[in-house]
């Protein structure tokens, strides 16, 4: 009853509100003088106009009339209103709304809410790395994430506490990238490229940085929308995207495991990916997808001038098209294989490949370009259809402008061999080049749209072997430009000296004590190179050609050299091998726990019988008094131990490598103590040359071809291995490892 006599009260309230209203718009009208209708005698007879009488007069614009609808400048539905008897002049923007868009024109959107709605994007992290957000919620900030990967930047970017950890990054000695494949730039500032085994570097216009794609495959080729959309393939199907913060590789689903050597697209949201067998993949934006590809033929490389004219070329003049519907064959009249496209539009593309293939395509059919010699052509930039260059094995840099071509000149001294090209515009294009230690500053040219002028900062050193005592106590030798080279690391720098003629092993025996092995065939003054603490000293020893350290103290040092021999702290004596008889196999690695427990291993690449020596190849045990073998190839003698340690008199691992093989096929053997045998780990394309760990359950295999990790259980290949040749390892008691090799230096921090 109550409530009913409050609806009552309620209802009565509104109507005298209304009734209120009415009277005093009555008044208003009444107060004016005017009543509907009269507006128009009003007119006739001269009298002025009236703002405010709902008619609209001679002179007005507007009288009454509701809002009207418009676009404001910012894009948003606003309104004009009638004020005075005129439309606004601007269009009144509304309030604001969670709704993605800057609704109230004051250039942010979504203000006055969390975040802007659906945005994505980068963001600064709790630790101030740069982290990817997005925005769900009207009422939450964004929730910034840091990358999973650390960058090789000296900065802490997963916000875990720790910097550049369990990466493995180009260490400042040694000028970085040193092997540059598939260069891709978004901007002149923006420039990457693949280094080897999932590891990437990017010119930021001052410094290069690695990053890590998640991955142990090679990437071998980048093209990205912009700079935040970088595509990356690979073998074994991978395919690796950079979103700006970024690469991932693992959490891509590709759906192929086929070998993929191209990459290109039109778009975000249209990019092509192609590869062995006729595999071309597509990603519209959210996943990819396999499309049928009219060929078979490997497809080398793609490229699209948008979403209805793609190429993709390969092996015996393969070549496919895409209209927007379907690829389709297009037949090249070429045998040759194709190794680069490039296009502007559906009759206007050119392909290379080898024997000095180039042809321009102009809608209806192919016409080859007349060019000296054989030698394949590479790769293809254009910034418009009249600037394209050409680049292939060998020094050949050719341009077009539209009327012919014409030879470019590489900088005064450059014989590198440019294989790949990259650009932006007209006035900046790389060309990437090989790797030569003599003319290191080669291997990456910018245009800049009058000259060719070479970037890269030069190959410092061939790195031969890493050792130290401690994380803060770590050497490195090889040989510099000018020679031999020493570096010492104590954790935040290298001091860098000359030594030598060519040092190929190092060892540190402690804080203060490290000898160095400058093998004679160099021409060096001396073979062994001892550190007291503040100079180095030569030092006698009986002749060989020292290579390879262990030692348990400063006064119990050994050297696998041609035979070993032995620094009991005073002078370098010969240790007879078995038997009583001189080892004269080359001897390569040493190991050992105590002065009465050490492995040496050697090369057998001599297969002629001497007569009072050892010379398969083998790995063998001092026991304090003599040596045994404990393993030897008797036969084929074509291979070498070429590394050995271990956490453990039985538990040592051994790098057998088979010497005449031109791939190097090595294999590793593990001994408990009293066998030998060996292990099932893949090593195919690892190359190996260097192993090494910090325990039992962290043990590195190391080679030109990446890294495999023994954890106890199971050996996985490591991702992100900026590619090196012939590397040495050392592992820290901290778990920290180098990696030395040509031209440079790598640490992981664990
Ligand atoms: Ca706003
Ligand atoms: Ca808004
Ligand atoms: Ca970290
Ligand atoms: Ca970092």
């Amino acid at each position: 009853m109550d409530r009913l006599l409050r609806m009552t009260a309620g209802a009565g309230r509104v109507r005298r509100f209304l009734a209120v209203t009415a009277a005093l718009a009555a008044c208003i009208r009444c107060s004016t003088g005017r009543h509907l209708g009269g507006d128009a005698e009003e007119h006739d007879d001269g009298s002025p106009a009236v703002c405010g009488n709902g008619v609209v007069d001679d002179g007005e614009e507007c009288d009454g009339e509701p809002p009207s609808p418009c676009t404001t400048a910012c894009g948003s539905a606003g309104q004009r209103r009638c004020r005075d008897c005129r439309w606004d002049v601007e269009c009144s923007p509304p309030d604001e709304i969670w709704n993605g868009t800057d609704d109230d024109c004051d250039t942010v959107c979504d203000d006055g809410f969390g975040c802007c709605a659906e945005w994505v994007g980068t963001c600064a992290t709790d630790c101030g790395s740069t982290g990817r957000g997005e925005c769900s919620d009207s009422c939450v900030q964004v929730s910034c994430v840091p990358p999973r990967l650390e960058i090789c930047n000296g900065a802490d970017d997963d916000c875990d506490g720790r910097v550049d950890e369990e990466v493995w990054c180009p260490d400042a000695e040694s000028p970085f990238p040193w092997f540059l494949a598939t260069p891709w730039a978004s901007a002149r500032d923006d420039l990457w490229a693949s280094v080897g085994h999932g590891a990437l570097a990017r010119w930021d216009g001052e410094r290069w940085t690695a990053y890590c794609a998640d991955t142990a495959e090679s990437l071998l080729d980048l093209w990205g929308s912009g700079v935040d959309d970088v595509w990356g393939v690979g073998s074994g199907g991978t395919i690796a995207h950079w979103d700006g913060v970024e690469w991932r590789s693992s959490v891509v689903l590709r759906g192929t495991n086929t070998d993929l050597h191209g990459v290109g697209g039109g778009g975000r949201a249209d990019v092509w990916a192609v590869g062995e067998g006729g595999t071309i993949l597509h990603w519209d934006g959210t996943r990819w997808g396999i499309t049928p590809s009219a060929t078979t033929a490997n497809l080398r490389a793609v490229r699209a001038s948008g979403a209805r004219d793609a190429w993709a070329v390969g092996a015996t003049g393969a070549v496919v098209h895409w209209d927007g519907e379907a690829w389709r064959a297009v037949s090249s009249g070429f045998a040759t294989d194709l190794y680069d496209v490039l296009s502007f539009g559906p009759s206007d593309a050119w392909i290379v490949g080898a024997e000095a293939l180039l042809a321009h395509w102009d809608g209806s059919g192919w016409s080859r370009i007349a060019l000296d010699g054989t030698v394949p052509l590479r790769a293809l930039f254009g910034a418009s259809s009249d600037d394209v260059w050409v680049v292939g094995y060998g020094t050949t840099l050719l341009h077009w402008d539209g009327a012919s071509w014409q030879e470019a000149t590489a900088p005064s001294g450059c014989d590198a061999w440019y294989f790949d090209l990259a650009g932006t515009a007209a006035d900046d294009v790389w060309a990437v080049g090989s790797p030569d230690f003599f003319d290191p500053g080669c291997r990456l040219l910018n245009w800049d749209g009058s000259a060719w002028l070479a970037v890269a900062p030069p190959l410092s050193v061939m790195f031969e072997d890493v050792s130290g005592s401690a994380d803060d106590d770590i050497w490195a030798v090889g040989l510099g430009e000018t020679g031999g080279v020493v570096v010492h690391g104590d954790g935040v720098a290298w001091d860098r000296r000359g030594l030598g003629s060519w040092p190929r092993g190092v060892w540190a025996s402690a804080s203060g004590d490290a000898w160095v092995a400058d093998p004679p065939d160099s021409g060096s003054s001396s073979d062994l190179w001892h550190w007291d603490g503040s100079t180095w000293r030569p030092v006698d020893h009986p002749a060989g050609s020292p290579v390879a350290f262990w030692g348990s103290s400063p006064s119990d040092v050994w050297v696998a050299a041609y035979g070993i021999q032995h620094w009991d702290g005073i002078a370098w004596t010969v240790v007879p091998g078995p038997y009583g008889l001189s080892f004269s196999g080359f001897l390569q690695s040493v190991w050992g726990f105590a002065p009465d427990d050490v492995w040496v291993g050697g090369s057998g690449e001599w297969v002629e019988f001497c007569g009072d020596c050892w010379n398969v190849p083998g790995i063998f045990h001092w026991d304090g008094l003599a040596w045994s073998q404990a393993w030897g190839d008797w036969w084929p003698r074509d291979s070498s131990v070429v590394d050995i340690w271990g956490a453990s008199s039985d538990d040592v691992w051994a790098i057998k490598r088979d010497v005449l093989d031109e791939a190097w096929a090595s294999t590793l053997l593990h001994g408990n103590g009293s066998e030998w045998w060996p292990d099932d780990v893949e090593l195919g394309e690892i190359h190996a040359s260097a192993l090494g760990g910090a325990s039992p359950d962290d043990v590195w295999v190391v080679g030109g071809g990446g890294a495999v990790h023994w954890d106890g259980v199971t050996w996985s290949r490591a991702a992100c291995f900026p590619g090196l040749y012939e590397p040495k390892l050392w592992t820290a008691p901290s778990g920290d490892v180098w990696v030395a090799g040509w031209p440079g230096i790598l640490h992981r921090r664990p």
